[in-house]
């Protein structure tokens, strides 16, 4: 089993699933066994009819397609297909927003309202959006028809993009021809030009996956700005992770998927039915608990403790605790269907893009969100009732957890030690070497590698080389579930540049000691958080983002959404680790490209690494040559044993 994950919680659940002949992620990989060999090199096209054609890698059969589409090109496709599908993913949930603040501008979406007045009028103010004698409802109008305005194609560059990037780097951008004019609009070019008989050539085809992943980065920037504006922006918040959070004597209702615009409601409902649940007998109510970035959404902003994450997902109706699983959309094993029969946990699905055989569908309409919530709630009280009497298992696995690192709680943070310049702390640290640099880790979890193990084993690497972490996604859920989002963490882990720079921060705010080793900033459309940080860098120190000692890193990536974000990070001349092999080896061109050639175009360039020692010493030298350029003093990596 320990081959399978680092997680005692979930090893525990492995054993039980094992026990009694449940069927999980990991069974599944198993029996895949052996995997396409063309497939994992990105060497099988299925664009038409006239195929499914694939390359001999060897060189001894066929070279070309039907059509006479090279490996190049063929690979090159599926790259930028995979970009697309993962920018409609974050750009419908963009959208749905978008929709949603349009609605409580327009009055009919009375569950909703604007609870951060700022962030809309700072959102606006960066957009160019006049918001001078407008009320909220009025700048909420205005704001929301320049987000959907976004999607389509106009003559004039995407505003969520360039107004949130360097001057340097939207010039950059712009040589390239990577500015998109929309979100939708570039999804839909990639669509086109990867069609049978279209682009062939692989430079040009991958310089349109810089475009659409820069609409990628539009739509997860927009996606967040809009979240903050209807939530709340996140401020830091004391929760607790893993399997152990559930509770016997409570109706545990998970929160799965990516939007906040249901689950945010669904945490105001619990708070009404929280008598009915104890009035049926429910000791302690109602418990809610998240799942994948729906769980990030509402840790980030309520505190919603995480309960798993991406590839144990599955694990928690195994405890037989779980009465009911609340899905939206995105990263949602249709298998849970199959667990849950077993258990008798509902599994809801509430949109009409995202159902599951099996499952009880209950249509989610903003009109009247909260009574619907309320009504989901009460199926989940019934399956409580009903488990009555089965014996549950849950793990006695549980850490604590400090998170809703957003910028603004950040640079709040840091203004307690400068309240004129509150990024100078943190720019001083990173000069006078106390902080080496930063790393971003995003992205999911893959059951091709052992469950944290990556992400674990590279964090206690860079740390005690006084390298800060900032982490979103699944990623952060692996750093909660191993304690790493625990102050006492930072005095386990952390060199001592970085413990002197997060104690100092700590205290100035009143903890009475540092700030956690990994700073959570959200799920992965939050990214655009990090960004936003790098860019204040960026600015303050007169460089653009291909400069900085900032690399990110997706060490046990999955989705397609992971490869826009990864994309988009290299766009914005970020080096990026991948931990997982990408399908792109059938093809030498694009490989060097991916990881030599781009950094000529943007900067930015792709590590692909899938030992987590090597990864973490390659990440670490990526830092000091971002270093070295800028004149600073670099450390080597052995210098930290
Ligand atoms: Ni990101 Fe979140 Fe997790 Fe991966 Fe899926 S939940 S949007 S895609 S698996 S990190
Ligand atoms: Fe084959 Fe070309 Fe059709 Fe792809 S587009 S399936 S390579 S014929």
């Amino acid at each position: 089993m320990s081959e399978r994950s680092l997680d005692a919680a979930s090893l525990q659940m492995l054993r039980v699933a094992a026990g009694r002949g449940v069927e999980t992620v990991w069974d599944r990989l198993e029996r895949q066994q052996p995997q396409c060999g063309f497939g994992d090199l990105g060497l099988c096209c299925r664009h038409c009819v006239q195929g499914p054609c694939r390359i001999d890698p060897f060189g001894d059969g066929p070279q070309r397609g039907v059509c006479g589409a090279t490996a190049d090109t063929m690979v090159a496709r599926g790259l930028l297909r995979a970009i697309a599908a993962g920018t409609a993913a974050h750009s419908g949930h963009a959208k749905h927003l978008a929709h949603v603040l349009a609605k409580v501008a327009g009055g009919s979406a009375k569950d909703y309202a604007v609870k951060d007045d700022a962030k809309l009028r700072a959102v606006a103010a960066r957009l160019g959006v006049d918001g001078e004698g407008k009320d909220t409802l009025e700048l909420a109008r205005a704001v929301s028809q320049a987000a959907l305005a976004e999607f389509s194609e106009k003559e004039s560059p995407q505003a969520w993009a360039v107004s949130t990037l360097t001057h340097g780097r939207q010039e950059a951008l712009g040589r390239l021809g990577a500015v998109p004019g929309g979100i939708d609009a570039a999804i839909s070019e990639v669509m086109h030009r990867t069609t049978m008989g279209v682009d062939a050539d692989p430079l040009n085809l991958l310089a349109g996956g810089l475009k659409c992943a820069v609409a990628d980065y539009a739509g997860c920037h927009l996606a967040t700005d809009l979240a903050d504006i209807l939530f709340g922006t996140p401020q830091p918040v004391v929760s607790e992770a893993n399997l152990g959070v559930l509770k016997e004597r409570a109706v545990n209702v998970a929160l799965h998927g990516h939007n906040p615009v249901l689950s945010d409601l669904v945490v105001t409902a619990a708070g009404e039915v929280q008598q009915e649940a104890r009035a049926a007998g429910a000791e302690e109510g109602i418990n809610l608990v998240g799942i994948c970035c729906t769980g990030n959404e509402v840790l980030m902003r309520h505190g919603v403790p995480p309960l798993t994450h991406a590839i144990s997902q599955e694990l928690p109706i195994l405890t037989g605790a779980l009465d009911a699983i609340i899905v939206d959309y995105q990263c949602i094993y249709p298998s849970l269907v199959q667990v849950a029969e077993c258990y008798g946990t509902r599994v809801v699905t509430t949109m009409g893009i995202a159902k599951i055989p099996g499952a009880t569908h209950l249509e989610v309409e903003e009109e009247k969100a909260l009574e619907q919530s309320k009504e989901i709630l009460r199926l989940a009280i019934v399956a409580f009732q009903a488990r009555q009497g089965r014996p549950v298992e849950i793990p006695a696995v549980k850490t604590k957890v400090v998170a809703g690192f957003s910028t603004e709680a950040i640079v709040a943070a840091l203004g307690k030690l400068s309240s004129e310049d509150p990024l100078k702390p943190l720019l001083d640290n990173i000069v006078n070497g106390n902080i080496q640099g930063v790393v971003l880790f995003a992205g999911c979890a893959n059951v091709k590698v052992p469950q944290d193990r990556n992400f674990i084993t590279m964090a206690a690497e860079l740390l005690k080389r006084d390298v800060l972490l900032l982490a979103t996604g699944c990623g952060a859920g692996a750093f909660a579930r191993h304690g790493f989002l625990d102050p006492a963490a930072t005095l386990r882990y952390a060199g001592p540049g970085l413990m002197a720079v997060l104690t100092a921060i700590g205290e100035a705010n009143g903890l009475s000691g540092p700030l956690p080793p990994v700073l959570h900033m959200g799920s992965c459309v939050d990214n655009s958080r990090a960004v936003d940080v790098a860019v204040a860098l960026a600015n303050k120190l007169g460089v653009d983002l291909d400069r900085l000692p900032v690399v990110a890193s997706a060490p046990e990536y999955t989705t397609e959404k992971a490869v826009s974000i990864g994309t988009w990070a290299v766009a914005a001349g970020l080096p990026v680790h991948l931990g997982v092999v990408p399908p792109v080896l059938g093809s030498r061109v694009v490989a060097e490209t991916l990881t030599a050639g781009l950094k000529e175009l943007t900067g930015g360039y792709f590590i692909v690494e899938t030992d987590p020692l090597q990864a973490a010493a390659r990440v670490y030298e990526a830092i000091q040559q971002r270093r070295a350029g800028l004149g600073l003093a670099t450390r080597a990596f052995a210098e930290v044993g």
